[in-house]
């Protein structure tokens, strides 16, 4: 009996990772990346600043092919480095951040940004333009409306915009979580018109159908779309380098299809993965999950018809 000639796997058995597609920061791409390790003003002092190079290094662990989907990812992303903001204040941050994300934004259809702590969204946000124009959806635990008469910090990037005007109708707020935000902000989110939806409301109606109303509800009146990814929003025994996290919040698989959805809606311009301090990782859960998250991304702006 003759047997038939073995397929040679050895020729396909190249191992394919998310790192694989990160380009020079000169070359221009569909998607960009850039790093802000932002770590002062933060309430709680920690690692922050290291989280770009610890989620770039993870990304060597995901494989660029989706087995659910039987794609396998090929949109090459423009790497821009780190804009050089580890040791100045979220005040002073402002304007490089913004600057850098700016110019990044505008070259390419969607700009991805690792924090760094929350203090990165303001300068993300304004990047992306006139403030009227701007859809703002986040998800996190908390409001991040703490009172900026004492400066910015990382606990009040949504209260800092609407003090910049940015219409509340403008902003949606996902995943906020019982017992760790105080009430007064939530009166002044609800007073300022921001969309709210809490970590039952996510439970019950399910993270695609509350994404997706958000994502439609911000294109009906905006040109653009930010969406900001605190990592705490998620329960924190999943994600225990995210120091803000609380037990009771999004597991990993809604955290991911929430960002499939945010990376295939045509009005996004840009995210921002913020609040991973990887000095309080284990086992690097967290790094797998904000690796994973830039290919959740990915895999969503791959299915974008333009
Ligand atoms: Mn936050």
């Amino acid at each position: 009996m003759k047997l038939a000639a073995p397929r040679d796997y050895r020729k396909m058995k190249r191992w394919n990772s998310i790192a694989d597609l990160l380009r020079d920061a000169d070359v221009a791409c569909p998607v960009s990346l850039i790093g802000a390790p932002v770590k002062l003003g933060s309430v709680t002092p920690g690692g922050c600043d290291l989280a770009p190079v610890v989620v770039r290094s993870a990304l060597k662990r995901i494989s660029a092919y989706d087995v659910e989907t039987r794609r396998e990812i090929d949109v090459p992303i423009r790497d821009a480095g780190d804009v050089d903001v580890a040791d100045v204040s979220p005040a002073e941050c402002f304007r490089p951040v913004r600057d850098a994300f700016r110019s990044l934004a505008h070259a390419c259809a969607l700009a991805i940004m690792l924090g760094g702590n929350n203090a990165i969204t303001r300068p993300g946000v304004h990047g992306l333009g006139d403030l009227d124009k701007v859809g703002l959806v986040t998800l996190d635990a908390h409001f991040d409306m703490r009172d900026t008469s004492g400066g910015l910090t990382n606990g009040n990037p949504v209260q800092a915009l609407l003090d910049d005007r940015m219409p509340g109708a403008n902003i949606v707020q996902i995943g906020l979580a019982p017992f760790a935000n105080p009430q007064y902000m939530h009166q002044a989110a609800r007073e300022a018109g921001n969309i709210i939806y809490t970590m039952a409301d996510v439970r019950r109606r399910g993270v695609e159908a509350v994404m997706t109303e958000a994502l439609d509800a911000l294109s009906a009146r905006c040109s653009q779309i930010y969406v900001d990814f605190d990592i705490d929003v998620i329960e924190r025994g999943l994600a225990p380098g995210a120091p803000g996290a609380r037990p009771g919040g999004m597991t990993t698989a809604e955290f991911f299809a929430a960002a499939r959805l945010a990376g295939a809606h045509e009005k996004v311009a840009a995210v921002d993965l913020a609040e991973f301090d990887p000095s309080l990782d284990v086992s690097d859960i967290t790094a797998l999950v904000a690796a994973r998250w830039v290919a959740e991304i990915l895999a969503g702006f791959s299915d974008r018809s333009g």
